[in-house]
């Protein structure tokens, strides 16, 4: 059953969080255990459902030993809570949308459920959680499990010990009080939907087990992989080292043997004849399946190359122009984030109405059936962390948080062939400060991925008349491509001033203009030039990409955006009501003028391949 929470007048919580946001964060001890990759297919049992909650805006939770689900207290004791008698939120979800008192409600909620669970024996057992936005503590039966820190990023909790044969129960509390020193910081330019937005499960493994691999083609190949497996124990009696590992494609008739080195990581290398490459025409993937000693694991994997040949981007040893659209993890059709395959489905649909072969996936990690679905669509894929313009980047606190973020989204999913682009930070001001943290940043994703490509979105560039354009970021040196939002016929300048319009930069990179747009109220009309309609959309999406054709080291368009998303930085009542209507959709689909006109462009694009230029 769920019931509204009555606990305090809206208005007095909006206080409450505001409040907080000027302090910084506490630092929290981030002891969640390594990623397991592919949790997909692994042995699970989910804990989706609805789980009671307690809203705790005065931070009382704790005192109070919420996690103990009142149990353990004395008789006398007075025990003010309980969740047993509290209404739900369901999980995966945003708690923001699922009751409108929640609406910009920023602060702390306490999960709990109930389950029964039956341990095999020889297993340990991990609870997993997709995502919890932004902090999250855990309690299994009444003791601390492990802390996470992060939005949008998977962690995993070893519950073994924790665990009974029986009824147990399980409490998370989940703060998203905005912060100076978080990742995002303080006035992110989307919904801040707090709670455990992704599935939660536990994840049944042997005492040894494959904790993660990589089966990729090398860089710059087309037929030779070399990859790696490695092996986690339960406890340091167990064996990783010296493991035999064997990796298998039986459509390819592969089978290849290796060993595990004193650290459980076993690398191996070898050819696939007759492979078919992944491709957004052909997104083929293969049965891979993977076994050591005591464990195995399949997973559906692509191949594909993909790098970069003075100013292309070659894809499978072909240059290829990225047409694309960026999304926010927003559903279609129901309020809220994005979750599961059927919301994939519908908004990576939607990019393939338009034509695209590629999308952003802004402006975090999105879930995990978001990029296995663009695998099976065939998108190639733009992969972000939230280092969102202002950032502390004196802090080196902070850099540690974006380096795990940027850990963790890698560490998920460096198998999908869709992902060709880690982006480490959007529209970030070129400071001294910023460029050492990102340097940095690119730095660890290059150590952690050497196959894919490294970019991330700027808008640091000079307008030296109304006509031009010369970007100019020290980051792009660090790059493969850069990308560029740039917002000419909507935040300065006309549409017509696009016409003879010239982009230029000293770097000799390819670029992907990763946003332009204007906003528009899908069903208001009006001539071009008449802000909010979808006239003026249109007319700046037309002279846009009649400018940007004629770009030559332009190698990919990825618009800002596919549909209308909630924002509380947008308050003009009757045109935005709280949304960024930047969107080529409304929030429920309805496709605006500029829609057709990025489709046409693309349909085109798709026959030459290219622009015109090339
Ligand atoms: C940008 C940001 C994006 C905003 C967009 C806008 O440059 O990257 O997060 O939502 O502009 O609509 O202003």
């Amino acid at each position: 059953m769920k019931h509204a929470f009555r606990l305090l007048p809206f208005l007095l919580i909006t206080i409450v969080a505001l409040a907080q946001v000027q302090a910084p964060a506490q630092n929290t001890t981030l002891n969640s255990a390594p990623l397991i990759q592919n949790v997909i297919h692994r042995h699970t049992i989910s804990l989706n459902g609805d789980w009671h909650y307690i809203v705790d805006s005065h931070e009382i939770g704790a005192a109070r030993r919420y996690y103990t689900n009142g149990k353990g207290a004395t008789t006398s004791a007075v025990v003010e809570y309980d969740f047993g008698k509290s209404p739900t939120l369901h999980v995966p979800g945003d708690w923001n949308s699922q009751y409108p008192e929640f609406g910009l409600y920023e602060g702390t909620v306490w999960y709990e459920n109930s389950f029964t669970y039956h341990p095999s024996p020889n297993t340990q057992t991990f609870l997993y959680i997709g995502a919890a936005n932004y902090r999250a503590h855990v309690w299994m039966n009444g003791e601390s499990l492990c802390e996470h820190e992060g939005g949008f990023a998977p962690f995993n909790c070893n519950a073994t010990g924790l665990l009974k044969d029986g009824d147990n129960f399980v409490v998370i509390s989940v703060n998203d009080t905005r912060h100076i020193d978080d990742i995002p910081a303080l006035a992110p330019d989307w919904w801040n939907y707090g709670g455990v937005t992704r599935d939660v499960m536990l994840v049944d493994v042997s005492q040894t087990f494959i904790e993660n691999y990589s089966v990729q083609l090398e860089r710059g190949s087309m037929s030779h992989v070399a990859g790696w497996v490695q092996l986690a124990e339960a406890s340091e009696s167990q064996k990783i080292a010296q493991q035999k590992i064997t990796v298998r494609i039986p459509e390819l008739k592969i089978s290849q043997e290796a060993t595990t080195n004193a650290n459980g990581t076993a690398h191996f290398a070898f050819d696939l004849p007759g492979v078919q490459l992944w491709s957004p025409e052909n997104p083929k993937l293969y049965s891979v399946e993977i076994a050591s000693e005591a464990d195995r694991i399949s997973d559906e994997i692509g191949f594909r190359s993909i790098e970069i040949r003075g100013l292309d981007i070659v894809l499978n040893g072909h240059p290829v122009f990225l047409r694309g659209i960026t999304m926010h993890e927003e559903a279609l059709g129901h309020p809220g984030r994005a979750h599961g395959d059927d919301d994939a489905r519908a908004l990576l649909g939607l990019a393939k109405e338009l034509g695209c072969n590629f999308v952003r996936l802004a402006h975090y990690p999105h879930d995990e059936h978001m990029t296995r679905m663009a695998d099976r669509m065939g998108l190639l894929v733009w992969s972000e962390i939230p280092v969102w313009q202002a950032i502390d980047w004196n802090n080196p606190a902070v850099l540690q948080k974006a380096k795990q973020q940027l850990t963790e989204m890698i560490s998920r999913d460096h198998n999908r062939a869709s992902i060709i682009l880690w982006s480490v930070t959007n529209e970030s001001k070129a400071i001294p400060e910023r460029n050492a943290f990102i340097h940095e940043l690119v730095t660890t994703a290059r150590a952690l991925d050497p196959t894919r490509l490294i970019t991330a979105a700027t808008n640091q560039f000079k307008r030296p008349d109304a006509h031009s354009i010369v970007v100019d970021d020290p980051v792009i040196a660090d790059l493969d491509v850069f990308g560029l939002n740039e917002y000419v016929g909507w935040y300065y300048g006309t549409s017509a001033d696009l016409d003879n319009f010239s982009f230029t930069t000293p770097y000799n990179k390819p670029m992907i203009v990763s946003e332009f747009g204007g906003e528009a109220k899908a069903g208001n009309h009006g001539t071009p030039g008449q802000r909010w309609t979808e006239e003026d959309q249109e007319e700046i999406y037309k002279h846009q990409l009649a400018a940007l054709r004629k770009v030559t080291f332009l190698r990919g368009i990825a618009p800002w955006v596919l549909k209308d998303f909630r924002s509380p930085n947008r308050q003009l009542p009757v045109l935005q009501d709280g949304y960024n209507r930047k969107g080529l959709v409304s929030e429920t689909g309805e496709h605006k003028k500029a829609f057709y006109v990025l489709q046409q462009f693309y349909q085109k694009a798709a026959s030459n391949n290219i622009t015109d230029k090339k």
